[in-house]
């Protein structure tokens, strides 16, 4: 591991420690390069006419950007014809994606959100791409939902790219979690930030506070005294951020610590908050913990849960670890 070197570089030094056959690596730089296709098609916006909302609806029911589909269709062109993949899916997708006919399929799966925080991508707020990569059933050669359906704890690899003033990639695959900046100029993402460390205390935290009157009371708890700053119980001033972009949040987190939360409500308590577990909470909680941070439902380690769908939410509470650990406290004690 060297600083400058190559996400490449990175990645094949890490095949050559753990006996790898080079599927893997050439699997990661299929999806390097469609986030570097996305980054350019973010970057570019308006000047190429692919801002703005479609009529259509995802399957989560929220209005799809027009990017939200462009973006999908960057990573499956990608990724299908490698010969790496057994199948796809994705938050834009209601199903499995099935490698078609005429490519050979391979012994992974992933999941993604191809633009995470889309609602910003018209205002020019940070946006990003995430993914989750775990292996394919033994035996399973044409994979369908329930094949997806493993623990966290099962992934071989998560990451996101984050287009924001640099587009960066951040990955782990269980080894660290590791910060690369992508060089426009040479196209090649360059490792600029190896062994990102969460700091296990922090005074920054991260919520939609205009939803409020509906947390439960452990959330509630937690906020007040990080309100009530330095003449409250926790006995120091707090900040808050909210990016609505949860690539964003993470990654300020993996930089400077922090907590972020988007945690069940009493809107629908049988929904479990907002966030995917299988896109969304399962691979960036992957990344959070071998940066030395925790993630948890509040009441469960999040790579623990076992998925019953692969659009289903959970409620999301990560970061510094000793800030999460109280969350956890609270919820305990009701
Ligand atoms: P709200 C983006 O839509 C997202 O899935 C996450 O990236 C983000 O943290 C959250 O939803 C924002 O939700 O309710 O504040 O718009």
């Amino acid at each position: 591991m060297q600083l400058g070197q190559t996400i490449t570089q990175f990645i094949i030094e890490e095949q050559r420690r753990t006996g790898g056959t080079g599927e893997f690596t050439a699997l990661l730089n299929d999806i390097f390069t469609a986030c570097k296709n996305i980054s350019s098609a973010v970057n570019k916006g308006a000047l190429i006419g692919v801002l703005g909302s479609l009529e259509s609806e995802n399957v989560q029911g929220e209005t799809q950007k027009k990017l939200d589909v462009i973006t999908n269709d960057m990573m499956i062109k990608a990724n299908e014809w490698g010969g790496h993949l057994a199948g796809m899916a994705s938050e834009e997708m209601d199903d499995v994606y099935p490698i078609p006919a005429q490519y050979p399929r391979g012994k992974y799966l992933i999941t993604f959100d191809p633009l995470d925080g889309s609602s910003n991508i018209d205002v020019n707020i940070s946006v990003g791409t995430i993914f989750s990569i775990l292996r394919c059933p033994e035996g399973v050669t044409d994979p369908q939902a329930e094949d997806f359906l493993q623990p966290g704890t099962k992934q071989v690899c998560a990451g996101y790219a984050l287009y924001g003033p640099s587009t960066m990639m951040v990955i782990t695959t269980g080894h660290g979690a590791h910060a690369f900046t992508l060089d426009q100029n040479v196209g090649e993402f360059m490792l600029t930030h190896p062994n990102l460390t969460i700091p296990a205390d922090t005074r920054e935290f991260a919520i939609n506070a205009s939803n409020e009157r509906f947390w439960f009371p452990p959330v509630k708890r937690y906020v007040d005294e990080c309100v009530a700053g330095k003449d409250g119980p926790r006995g120091a001033n707090f900040n808050m951020r909210w990016v609505a972009s949860m690539v964003a949040e993470v990654h300020r987190i993996l930089t400077r610590g922090g907590v972020f939360m988007y945690p069940n409500d009493s809107r629908d308590p049988g929904r479990g908050g907002k966030l995917r577990l299988m896109y969304e909470a399962n691979p960036m909680s992957f990344i959070v913990e071998q940066a030395g941070g925790v993630s948890s439902t509040g009441t469960e380690r999040i790579m623990e849960v076992t998925p019953e769908g692969l659009h289903q939410r959970v409620p999301v509470i990560l970061g510094s670890k000793n800030e999460v650990e109280r969350i956890v406290a609270y919820h305990k004690e009701g």
